[in-house]
């Protein structure tokens, strides 16, 4: 069957992928986003669903008025002896940390904190050893991919870390994961910053330790040389074993707004990529070492995108995120409601708004929901970070209720539109397509706004767009209605 790219549509960067009880399973970054670390399962690689977060405690990891882009880098998902361990970085303390559970529909351990620097690091079982890598420097001060052995109980070094590879030249050399396959250790990577010169690079060895003999045809993938190719940014990936035998890498990468226009605002997501092993064990990726958007597969059916989210048909606990560290008590959830308690702290704030979101998941959308508050504001925010975001809402003044579209832009904040109403209830829609979002309220057009100004060439950082829900000022908001219908 043909798939379509990216087989996860948003926000969901720096996938790291496992096999495990027959089915495959993923996690990505979430950075200042809470519960942290996405969790998605699948029977076939091409259709995931997402099944919670493996970050759900405060006690697990410390977001408290974090930098935005700070926060849970990169993770390592692995499955072993009956359990499943995830491997990460807090990049705001510089703590490498790794949780487990046996089962991953529920909680997840404390941290367990490894005394290895750098970022992204990744766990290899072989042989009753486990073999922690991330980039970074070792005890000599050499800066590459770094290795030691820990004891997987507690997480103490049992060896020193010391530098195996140092990458086939690129700059940001990182994403390591070491694989056995055949007695042969492969040692993945993405170098070239996860911009639009990233790429995947590899190199193997008879020893786990190394030395390790590039591959000749370095990067094994990359889209660096493919524009105006609409994909762009493909690296930071993992190597995976499909049930049918054959191989794939799970990668991020970006879409473009336009051919034409390099701005990416939906962030990093994940791309399928069918992987090649030669006669002499070493692989090739993609369409000569690219990602193009359809690939064939084995032993999948169909690809079923969920196109409607709804309060109905999403959970609480398994689809939404707050910002850092939320309040629990703001938080009041029904079955086809919610009710959001406002504080002082805003969407501008490097802190905890009263803010719960869905990331968005395409360009094309039609948004609809009602929200009724009893003073302050509240509405909904297309959010990128705290300088750049766009708000429609309804508010009260010392006139009454009033609607309005408020668009901030790197420090500029300009209220595009207001409408004075009746009472504090609003009905708002969004209507999204690659170039903007036009915004109406009770039916009447407020304005629009251009993507690009959420994009993470604009704002920089490595998130991506979420639909954010908000309320500010000691109000009590409820939201109903919600519905955003993808194309
Ligand atoms: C991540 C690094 C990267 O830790 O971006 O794409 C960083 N690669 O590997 C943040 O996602």
């Amino acid at each position: 069957m043909q798939y379509c790219n990216p087989v996860i549509k948003g926000f969901f960067p720096d996938p790291s992928v496992c096999f495990a009880n027959g089915k495959y399973y993923l996690a990505a970054s979430s950075f200042q986003y809470f519960p942290g670390v996405p969790l998605f399962e699948s029977d076939d690689l091409v259709n995931w669903t997402q099944i919670g977060y493996a970050l759900t405690r405060p006690e697990q990891v410390m977001l408290d008025k974090i930098e935005s882009s700070g926060g849970v880098f990169a993770p390592t998902l692995r499955f072993f002896g009956g359990r499943f361990y995830l491997v990460t970085t807090n990049n705001t303390t510089h703590q490498n940390f790794y949780v487990r559970t046996d089962d991953i529909y529920g909680e997840w351990s404390d941290p367990i904190y490894v005394d290895q620097g750098g970022i992204d690091p990744s766990l290899l079982f072989d042989n009753g050893h486990v073999y922690f890598l991330s980039n970074g420097e070792d005890s000599s001060g050499v800066h590459g991919i770094t290795q030691c052995e820990i004891d997987i109980l507690t997480g103490r070094r049992l060896t020193e870390s010391r530098c195996i590879w140092r990458g086939s030249g690129g700059r940001f050399l990182e994403s390591p994961h070491m694989y056995r396959i055949n007695d042969r250790y492969y040692l993945m990577a993405a170098e070239g910053g996860t911009e639009y010169g990233h790429m995947i690079t590899y190199a193997r060895s008879e020893s786990v330790w190394g030395p390790f003999e590039d591959y000749s045809g370095n990067p094994v993938l990359t889209n660096r040389n493919k524009a105006p190719y609409m994909i762009q940014g493909i690296g930071h990936g993992d190597l995976i074993q499909d049930k049918n035998g054959d191989w794939h890498i799970l990668c991020l990468g970006f879409r473009q707004i336009h051919q034409w226009m390099t701005y990416h605002h939906l962030g990093r997501e994940v791309f399928l990529v069918p992987v090649q092993f030669d006669s002499d064990g070493w692989f090739t990726a993609g369409n000569d070492g690219t990602c193009e958007g359809y690939y064939e597969i084995t032993g999948c059916t169909g690809q079923n995108e969920k196109k409607i989210y709804t309060f109905e048909n999403t959970l609480w606990n398994v689809d939404w995120q707050y910002l850092r560290k939320p309040v629990p008590g703001n938080y009041i959830f029904g079955k086809d409601s919610i009710v959001l308690k406002g504080t002082d702290v805003t969407l501008d704030d490097t802190d905890s708004p009263t803010f719960i979101c869905l990331h968005q998941r395409d360009f094309c959308f039609e948004l609809k929901a009602r929200v009724l508050t009893d003073g302050g504001e509240a509405g909904i925010t297309l959010y990128h970070d705290e300088n750049e975001h766009y708000d429609i809402a309804v508010r009260k003044t010392e006139n009454g209720f009033e609607a309005v579209l408020r668009l901030n832009i790197g420090g500029i904040k300009h209220e595009q539109a207001k409408a004075y109403l009746g009472g504090g209830a609003l009905n708002i829609s969004i209507s999204a397509d690659h170039m903007g979002y036009v915004f109406t309220a009770n039916g009447f057009m407020l304005g629009s706004a251009y993507t690009k100004y959420l994009s993470s060439e604009v704002c920089g950082g490595f998130t991506g767009t979420v639909i954010g829900l908000y309320a500010v000022g000691g109000n009590n908001a409820e939201f109903s209605e919600l519905e955003i219908k993808y194309e």
